[in-house]
């Protein structure tokens, strides 16, 4: 019971293969009180629904890009929990056309909107959220190797993430006075619906399990017990990183 005693919100379950749901179960399992947020109408059945399956305390809306939003979700979390201990930001987005054609054929406004969705809004997260932890706290967002590696297809969204991944040192500097600590996990490639969206994701899968050390796929719940870790005090010395769970692939040169 890692986390016995502490709330965490959980920002970017869309469905039951989503990592935040694997992170979900993992926090539950570890005696946290968990908040779940659905992003529209869209996923608010699905996400009540599995909210009620973990035993969740709380669901409420939330359109990272929608500053209003953001706001009425702390003034509800004032009410409802008053502290939060732990956020987990996993949270993506780009057009699906610039995850497949040539990176040099990405548009302005394909470029901004994988900005602002995949590592703007965790700035825009922290801000909201870092009121909330009085006593210090984790926040953790979720990457990927295309950040600072090519990555066939990734393209804007690798430029996203390299954004996401400097976003959170540098919050993880302003906000380590606080005692609130800002941390990433690179998680292997998982089969969920944002990694479909990749082109050629079985292909990629399927060369990631043949030349990564572990010789296998990741498993979410690997990157679930990792934040686990993050959150819990067992962390507490960890921040402004950047943490594999890849069953060791970026460690790989030629295989
Ligand atoms: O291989 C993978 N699946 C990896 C994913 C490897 C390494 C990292 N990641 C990252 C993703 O880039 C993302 O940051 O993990 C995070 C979670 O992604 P996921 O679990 O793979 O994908 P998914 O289940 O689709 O969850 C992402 C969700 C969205 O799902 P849909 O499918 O509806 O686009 O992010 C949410 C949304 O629910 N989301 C938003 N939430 C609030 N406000 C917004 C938004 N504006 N946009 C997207």
């Amino acid at each position: 019971m890692l986390l016995s005693g502490k709330t965490a919100l959980v920002l970017g379950i869309a469905n039951r293969w989503s990592i935040a749901y694997a992170i979900s179960a993992a926090y539950v399992r570890e005696g946290a009180k968990l908040i779940l947020t659905y992003q529209s109408e869209r996923q608010k059945a699905t996400v009540e629904d599995l909210s009620a399956e973990l035993k969740a305390f709380k669901v409420l809306p939330c359109d990272v890009t929608k500053p209003e939003e953001l706001d009425s979700l702390v003034s509800q979390l004032r009410i409802d929990a008053g502290r939060i201990d732990a956020c987990v930001h996993s949270i993506a987005f780009a057009n699906r056309e610039d995850l497949s054609r040539p990176f040099l054929e990405t548009s302005r406004d394909g470029f901004l909107l994988a900005q602002e969705v995949s590592a703007y809004s965790l700035v825009a997260v922290a801000r909201a959220i870092a009121p909330l932890m009085p006593d210090g706290g984790s926040i953790q967002t979720l990457t990927y190797l295309g950040s600072t590696r090519v990555v066939t297809n990734y393209n804007v969204m690798g430029v996203a993430k390299a954004s996401l991944e400097a976003s959170m040192r540098y919050l993880a500097s302003e906000l380590g006075s606080k005692n609130i600590r800002v941390n990433a996990i690179s998680a292997g490639p998982i089969k969920t619906a944002s990694a479909r969206a990749v082109k050629d994701l079985t292909k990629m899968l399927d060369a990631f399990a043949e030349h990564a050390p572990l010789r296998r796929n990741t498993d979410p719940a690997e990157v679930a017990d990792t934040s686990v870790f993050l959150a819990s005090d067992l962390g507490r010395g960890v921040t402004g990183n950047v943490i594999f769970v890849d069953a060791g692939f970026q460690i790989m040169g030629l295989a």
